[in-house]
């Protein structure tokens, strides 16, 4: 495919289009004064990460950043989702300010603000500062206070410019992926640290959404991940296997941050290892936003195991992949922003903060030809507009991501940009994708 089917005016009015990117990801850590993070030292522990890469340079976005919202504005994007690494802002985590940092993030939001972007700013994209991770990290339920002094910090600069604010990306991601699975930093595979961390995460959200509020920021909203959890056969074990995968994956956090409460299905397992007083904290939790965003990439065939809670496991499934061998399934995008809507937001907002695929994209005479990266982004997009028409709230699409950058436990072999980034030289170039984006988007009325 090598244009988009659809035009902005398919889109509701007032419908934005974005491109999405995080710090630690993009902007190079060895620069300008930031501290020390857990990715820094789980990428420096043998077996982590493919080939030891670390975010140190990444796509050096921190002296690049002008010629990178250039390539935002130019692609025609309405918004640019960015994060603020905490310990760029603060080296230690808590304590001392780094000007430095301070001032970066300030230029950027001008930046944006002189191209006519919006600034969508996520205080937390997982670069923990190392201080704090010595103290026990996201399992400390002191963390949320720290984070909240982070949030005030970041916002008392940035917080008059910004367009809207959410505190963490994917609390699933930090919480389970990072504590249960070890496949991101802290690397631990531990159920007690991982209830905590997904508590206290919780927590932290709704300190941090507390002080916004207080400092005057508005439009605050979460942002989480979901992945369709598809049952391996049609026996009965395998449909409740998929059901807790949906359950600790796709709804605890919804249900937490919407609801104040947790599903039965993941206390089962999580609950004897939660902080005491646990269920006090849901009024802090459920600080009212203004918007949800959805990042959605794939599904997964969720089977039966006889290992201890969750007992299941993933298995291969049919479908075409991306080059992270994940599922295309664009229905689940659909499927999660109906669900969203009737079960835990209603008429709240929902934007598509994250979608995309990572494509083994080489660069030939100066192009890269990524169009099953076109076909991907047209499939979800069609997703959206059936979601609209069946009256969910969507109101925007953020696309993953504006650059190839640093794919954590892979390293910098998966890419995921509409530009290619040649990590030799550092150069730029749009791929296929970024020019029919381009297009459709210039399609304005
Ligand atoms: C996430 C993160 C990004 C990833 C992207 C692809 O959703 O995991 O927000 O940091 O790079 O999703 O895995």
């Amino acid at each position: 495919m090598t244009d988009f089917s659809c035009a902005r005016r398919d889109f509701p009015e007032g419908f934005l289009f974005g491109a999405a990117t995080s710090s630690y990801q993009i902007e190079g850590h060895a620069h300008g004064g930031a501290g020390r993070t857990h990715w820094d030292d789980f990428a420096s522990t043998p077996g982590n990460v493919v080939r030891a890469e670390d975010g140190g340079l990444a796509c050096d976005h921190y002296h690049r950043w002008e010629e990178d919202l250039d390539l935002v504005r130019d692609a025609g994007f309405d918004v640019y989702r960015f994060s603020t690494s905490w310990a760029r802002v603060i080296p230690e985590g808590r304590g001392a300010v780094n000007a430095e940092g301070l001032d970066f993030y300030d230029r950027l939001v001008d930046g944006m603000l002189d191209r006519g972007l919006k600034p969508a700013a996520t205080l937390y994209h997982w670069e923990l500062p190392s201080p704090l991770a010595d103290l026990g990290g996201w399992r400390n339920r002191d963390i949320a206070g720290w984070f909240a002094d982070f949030a005030e910090i970041v916002m008392g600069r940035i917080g008059d410019r910004i367009w809207s604010a959410a505190p963490i990306n994917e609390p699933w991601c930090v919480g389970w992926l990072s504590h249960f699975e070890g496949v991101h930093a802290p690397g631990l595979r531990d159920i007690r640290a991982t209830a905590r961390a997904m508590h206290h995460v919780l927590l932290a959200h709704g300190r941090a959404i507390e002080v916004m509020r207080g400092l005057g920021v508005g439009n605050l909203g979460a942002v989480c991940n979901f992945e369709f959890a598809h049952p391996a056969d049609a026996s009965a074990e395998a449909t409740a296997a998929a059901a807790r995968y949906d359950a600790y994956y796709n709804q605890f956090f919804l249900s937490g941050l919407f609801k104040g409460r947790y599903p039965e299905a993941v206390l089962e397992g999580l609950g004897p290892h939660l902080p005491d007083g646990w269920q006090d904290d849901f009024a802090a939790i459920t600080a009212p936003v203004d918007w949800c965003g959805l990042n959605y990439y794939t599904r997964k065939v969720i089977a039966p195991t006889d290992a201890a809670w969750p007992s299941l496991a993933e298995v291969p499934g049919p479908l075409p992949t991306t080059q992270m061998d994940w599922e295309i399934y664009p229905e689940g995008l659909g499927y999660f922003l109906r669900r969203t809507a009737a079960d835990y937001t209603g008429d709240l907002p929902l934007y598509v903060t994250e979608n995309g695929m990572a494509n083994a994209d080489i660069l030939s005479n100066g192009a890269a030809a990524d169009h099953a990266r076109i076909a991907y982004i047209d499939a979800h997009l069609a997703e959206v507009r059936r979601a609209d028409d069946d009256g969910v709230p969507v109101a925007g699409y953020y696309v993953w991501s504006l650059l190839d950058n640093y794919e954590w436990a892979l390293g910098y072999e998966k890419r995921f940009g509409l530009v290619h980034v040649d990590f030799g030289t550092l150069k730029r170039t749009p791929k296929a994708s970024y020019h029919a984006l381009a297009k459709m988007l210039a399609t304005a009325d």
